[in-house]
């Protein structure tokens, strides 16, 4: 609790403030608050000390505050949980899944951050890197795609409405500004007979975070580089979740959205699967999501997953 006071308190002082000015304004001894210091400095809270006081050098990160305004504003997920620095988040929600309750998970950087197929993530400090758990969603296995679709979707529209940036979509689950990855779904599911015992959403946005875009399938952007200027993270949290359970199980309406925003539709686009390459028109979605691909015989093919490259219009 005194932790959070104090990176509060230092996140909203634009000056270097003293132990001592800290300790009278919270009322606590200024051992509390050396203390409280030594342990946001371990947790990897940029906090510099001087022979005058303290000081935060980046004050973009979350504080407990920015997430419970959230939550007031949205009911299915019970809480957000905040890390300052974890593996990924997609492990500790997994950890959290017999608690039994929907919940976001969210850090301010990952050290092993993935994408599909076992591919990695990269998540420095300044991006939106977070997992959404859904305790026994009302869903069968065949209509889990759903949440793909609704999880960029509702990433691309935060974008639109938060910040008037032309966000678009690209099949299967990528978000795309001006062309460029801005952001990505992965989706992990575990499923009995015909329900649905958990779906963890993963969702990393590059928001303020840097992107090294040589070392990317396809060329990388962030947010920040977009606008030009750091822009704040909680705002878009906030339409992302709000947008996520106004939209959540309306799977026609996803789905027509999806489509609406889309760029891979209309274009010619080479497919990769598991198991082979193609190469033909993005046709349409089909009503259980797969993508109809028409290829140079005329042949209409169905496509439930795979990596997918746009080619030309
Ligand atoms: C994805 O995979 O696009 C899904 C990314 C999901 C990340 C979130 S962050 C929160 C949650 N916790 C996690 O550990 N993961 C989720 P995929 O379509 O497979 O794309 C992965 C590929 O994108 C990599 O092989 C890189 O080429 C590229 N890449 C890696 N980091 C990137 C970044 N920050 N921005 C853009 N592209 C990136």
């Amino acid at each position: 609790m005194q932790e959070e006071k104090i990176l509060k308190f230092l996140k909203e002082s634009h000056q270097i403030i003293s132990g001592e000015t800290i300790a009278k304004a919270l009322n606590i001894s200024r051992v509390s608050v050396w203390k409280a210091i030594k342990k946001l400095k371990e947790k990897g809270y940029p906090i510099k000390t001087t022979k005058k006081g303290y000081f935060l050098e980046d004050k973009d990160f979350f504080i407990e505050e920015d997430l419970n305004k959230i939550l007031e504003k949205i009911s299915l997920f019970k809480k957000i949980y905040l890390f300052p620095e974890t593996t990924s988040t997609m492990d500790v929600a997994k950890s959290h899944i017999e608690k039994g309750e929907n919940a976001v998970f969210l850090a301010e950087r990952q050290t092993k951050g993935r994408g599909r197929l076992g591919r990695s993530w990269e998540s420095q400090r300044g991006g939106l890197w977070l997992t959404l758990l859904l305790y026994k969603p009302p869903l069968n296995l065949k209509e889990a795609f759903f949440l793909n679709y609704l999880s960029s979707l509702v990433t691309a529209k935060a974008m639109i409405e938060t910040f008037n940036l032309p966000a678009r979509l690209k099949w299967p689950n990528d978000v795309l500004l001006f062309g460029k990855k801005v952001a990505g779904v992965l989706l992990e599911i575990k499923a009995e007979v015909d329900s649905l015992e958990y779906a963890l959403i993963g969702i990393g946005i590059n928001v303020n975070n840097p992107v090294l875009e040589k070392k990317f399938m396809i060329p990388a952007i962030s947010i920040k580089e977009a606008i030009g200027q750091e822009v704040d993270r909680a705002s878009l949290l906030e339409k992302l979740l709000i947008n996520f359970e106004t939209l959540y199980l309306k799977k026609k309406e996803i789905l027509n959205l999806w489509k609406e925003f889309s760029e891979t539709l209309g274009k010619e686009v080479k497919i990769l699967t598991s198991s082979s390459t193609l190469i033909g028109l993005a046709l349409d979605l089909d009503e259980e999501g797969r993508l109809l691909l028409k290829t140079k015989e005329g042949e209409i093919i169905p496509i439930s997953s795979g990596d997918c490259l746009h080619l030309r219009t």
